[in-house]
C-alpha cells in the first residue's frame, strides 16, 4: 500500500480586482476561438505543442490515473493514410448512416466528406483515452471515469491552442479505431478525438454561428 503524503499548496493569492480582471480577459480571449477547417500549411515551433500537451496533462483525472495521450503526427505520409482512413468512413456518415435531422443540422456548418485539413495542417494531435494500465505480468489494472477525464483535458488542450494564438478543430470522424491501427497504438487506447491544429489559411471563413446566452446556461440558486 502507498503511504498518503500531503504537501503544502501555493495557491495564486489574487485580489477580487485581480479575479475580476482576469477572468473577463480570459472570457475575451477565449470568446473569439473557432473552429477552423482551412489550414495554412505554415509550421510553428515543436515547444508550442509541447507546452499546450503539458497544460493538458495537468487536467484532473479519475484516481489521477492520467488516462491519456496525445499524439502528435506531423509525417506526411501518416496524415495522408489518416485522411484516407477518415475520409472513407465519413463517406458512410455523409451516405446513410447519419440521419436527415442530423444532415440538416450540419448544413449551416458546411460540412462535407472530403478532409483536407487532416494533410494541410501542420499537425494533427489524435487524443487517445487510455482504457486500463497494463501492469506487472501483463495484468490490467482498470482506469475511472475515463471520457470524463479525457475530455476535461481535451478541453484544457483546445484552450491552450488558443491561449498559443493557434486554431484546432475537434474532428470526430466516427468510428475512429482506423486511428488506432495507423498509429499503432497498444491494445489498452481508444481513440477519443482528432484534433488538426494550426495557423488558419488567409481569408478563412467560418459559419455565421452564435452562442447561448449567459442566462440560457446559468441557472443561479441563491
Ligand atoms: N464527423 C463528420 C460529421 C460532423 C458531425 C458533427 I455532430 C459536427 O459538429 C460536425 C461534423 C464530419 O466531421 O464531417
Amino acid at each position: 500500500m502507498t503511504e498518503n503524503r500531503f504537501i503544502d499548496y501555493n495557491p495564486m493569492k489574487l485580489d477580487q480586482e485581480e479575479m475580476r480582471s482576469r477572468a473577463s480577459s480570459f472570457y475575451e480571449e477565449m470568446k473569439t476561438r473557432r473552429s477552423i477547417r482551412e489550414f495554412s500549411e505554415q509550421t510553428f515551433h515543436p515547444e508550442i505543442l509541447e507546452n499546450i500537451i503539458r497544460t493538458a496533462g495537468s487536467a484532473p483525472s479519475g484516481a489521477n490515473k492520467q488516462p491519456w495521450t496525445f499524439c502528435v503526427v506531423t509525417n506526411p505520409e501518416l496524415k495522408r493514410k489518416i485522411r484516407m482512413a477518415a475520409e472513407e468512413e465519413e463517406h458512410e456518415n455523409y451516405n446513410g448512416r447519419m440521419s436527415d435531422d442530423w444532415l440538416r443540422d450540419l448544413k449551416p456548418l458546411g460540412t462535407n466528406e472530403r478532409k483536407e485539413f487532416l494533410e494541410n495542417a501542420p499537425a494533427l494531435i489524435v487524443v487517445f483515452k487510455r482504457i486500463f494500465e497494463f501492469i506487472e505480468d501483463g495484468k490490467k489494472h482498470q482506469n475511472y471515469y475515463m471520457s470524463e477525464s479525457v475530455g476535461i483535458a481535451t478541453g484544457m488542450l483546445i484552450a491552450a491552442i488558443h491561449h498559443a494564438g493557434l486554431c484546432c478543430l475537434t474532428h470526430t470522424p466516427s468510428p475512429m479505431n482506423f486511428l488506432e491501427k495507423i498509429l499503432d497504438r497498444p491494445l489498452n487506447e481508444r481513440a477519443f478525438l482528432l484534433i488538426p491544429v494550426g495557423l488558419p489559411a488567409e481569408d478563412v471563413l467560418v459559419p455565421d454561428i452564435e452562442r447561448k446566452h449567459i442566462d440560457d446556461i446559468r441557472i443561479h440558486y441563491i
